[in-house]
């Protein structure tokens, strides 16, 4: 049983460190201000997002999820890396992780 649930979790920090490294160059960093889970929201204090044209350091805002389940591996006051994208709906965060 032991060995079983070292394994999963070994396999589940490769495909993570996988990830991340494929992500890397665009990844964001930022700190978890609020979460709406009912409204599938949160709330951001963010570095520069290029892509999004916003060059200010320390910025906070809201943001949506593509997926409420991102809400649930975070909590107020984490560091967060991520990637957000514009679409119709507003500013969209695609991918979310834990920060260092
Ligand atoms: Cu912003």
């Amino acid at each position: 049983m032991k060995i079983k649930i070292a394994a999963a979790a070994l396999a589940l920090s490769l495909a993570f460190t996988a990830a991340s490294a494929v992500a890397q160059a665009a990844m964001v960093n930022g700190e978890v201000k609020k979460i709406d889970e009912s409204a599938g929201k949160i709330t951001l204090k963010h570095g520069p997002i290029k892509s999004l044209d916003m060059d200010e350091d320390g910025m906070t805002m809201v943001f949506r999820v593509q997926d409420p389940a991102m809400l649930k591996q975070v909590k107020v006051g984490d560091k967060v890396q991520f990637e957000a994208e514009r679409t119709t709906a507003g500013i969209t965060i695609t991918k979310m992780q834990k920060g260092k």
